[in-house]
């Protein structure tokens, strides 16, 4: 009997050794130390020994119950810390590889200061519409009192999409709308892309961006585009800007003038920036409504009258953050463009 006892030790210890899972572990405890087991069986069968036999068997058996006991709890720890060391170690996390950055966008400069322009005139009490960028020759030209001979309305200067359909050249097109639609009084802006047949240089692209203002009443006078245009540019720039303003020519603008501002630069003082001038050229084109136009819109001249201005988005924008080269605005580089 002490044999077998011995036996089922050595066989016990054997399997234990070669045991690689838990699963693995719990079947050998069952074979040898469960209620059918092995060594339970050996020590069932006790009864049929001798008194002097049976304390020696007894604790022999007991002996070695708790051997394999002993071992058996002890193969478990260690196939557990090799389950989590194996598991630390697919997890680990290696802090010095560089992280991956969700960069977030920001509004482009050009939306920026189209926003800050319609904010600007909300606050003034203007409305702010949206137009189509495609529209008809009527409305881009004809409804402007644009002559069938300008310049503007040939075929390399405009982009047509048809006869009479066309990518509009200014934003005054949504003006025409309203004029047509609407009874004055008229306040109202309206900026967004606009189209010419134009070579890209450093200032030109052929598509670029305006803003254009129209106030439509009775007994709207000069003296208000004047003073409206004054007040604009020093909201948008500062109060030490001044205004400048020069006679020019548009076909539905009458009498018509272009705007200068203060050089940015040197605030009207003079410097190499502004050729000595003090004056930053062009910013706005305006005027007062054409009477064909308000006739074109059927609007009475006699007891309506209005101002309307125009400037380019991309050209504030640029003068405002000291841009010189159109093409950067467009060309959506953005280590360029974040840092406005
Ligand atoms: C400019 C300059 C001068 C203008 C005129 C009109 C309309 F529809 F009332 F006739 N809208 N915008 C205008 C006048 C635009 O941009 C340089």
């Amino acid at each position: 009997m002490k044999n077998k006892l011995l036996n089922i030790k050595n066989l016990a210890l054997e399997q234990l050794n070669q045991s690689k899972n838990i699963d693995e572990l719990e079947r050998i405890r069952v074979n040898f130390l469960g209620k059918k087991g092995e060594l339970t069986q050996v020590l069932r069968a006790m009864g049929g020994l001798s008194k002097e036999e049976r304390p020696i068997v007894g604790k022999l058996a007991n002996e070695i119950r708790k051997e394999l006991e002993e071992n058996i709890k002890n193969a478990k720890l260690a196939i557990e810390k090799s389950l989590k060391d194996i598991k630390l170690k697919e997890e680990t996390i290696d802090v010095t590889i560089p992280g991956k950055f969700n960069s977030i966008g920001r509004r482009h400069p050009l939306m920026q200061v189209k926003e800050e322009l319609e904010n600007l005139f909300l606050s003034m009490g203007y409305d702010v519409v949206e137009g189509p960028e495609i529209d008809t020759v009527e409305n881009n030209f004809d409804a402007l009192n644009a002559p069938e001979d300008h310049p503007s309305r040939d075929m390399s200067d405009t982009f047509y999409l048809s006869d009479n359909i066309l990518l509009r050249t200014q934003t005054s097109p949504v003006q025409i709308r309203i004029m047509k639609t609407q009874e004055p009084p008229i306040r109202m802006v309206s900026a967004g892309r606009t189209f010419r047949f134009d070579d890209v240089d450093d200032t030109h692209s052929p598509m670029f961006h305006q803003m254009e203002c129209l106030v439509i009443d009775k007994g709207v006078t000069m003296a208000n585009l004047k003073d409206s245009i004054d007040k604009f540019v020093k909201q948008l720039f500062g109060d030490e800007m001044k205004t400048r303003f020069r006679p020019h020519n548009f076909p539905f603008t009458e009498p018509s003038a272009e705007v200068d501002v203060s050089c940015l630069k040197c605030m009207g003082k003079g410097c190499e920036f502004c050729h000595g001038t003090g004056w930053s050229m062009e910013l706005l084109g305006c005027g007062m409504v054409h009477p064909n136009v308000l006739r074109n819109c059927g609007i009475d001249p006699e007891i309506y009258s209005g101002y309307a201005f125009g400037m380019g988005v991309d050209r504030v924008t640029m003068v405002k953050y000291g841009i010189n080269n159109i093409r950067l605005l467009f060309e959506n580089d953005a280590r360029f463009l974040k840092q406005f």
